[in-house]
């Protein structure tokens, strides 16, 4: 079966409310940092801090699935 970019989209948004645990519509420092012990267990609290300010594109404390989506895209798939 060939994985549509549809499928993909859903497969993110599916990933992104697994970690929005309260369905905010947006992923907080503690949920990300939740996200990254599950795919990167070895990265330190920097790192992830590091990271979290690399996704928070406009910087407002909040990854919101837009931003989660670059990133995702950016992190797992060649679109
Ligand atoms: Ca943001």
């Amino acid at each position: 079966m060939v994985e549509s970019s549809d499928d993909k989209l859903k497969e993110i948004r599916e990933n992104f409310e697994y970690f929005d645990k309260r369905g905010k519509g947006y992923i907080n420092f503690d949920e990300f940092s939740e996200l990254l012990a599950v795919i990167s267990p070895e990265s330190t609290t920097k790192e992830r801090a590091e990271g979290f300010s690399m996704i928070d594109t406009n910087s407002d404390g909040h990854v919101d699935f837009e931003e989660f989506i670059t990133w995702w895209k950016t992190a797992w798939y060649e679109f």
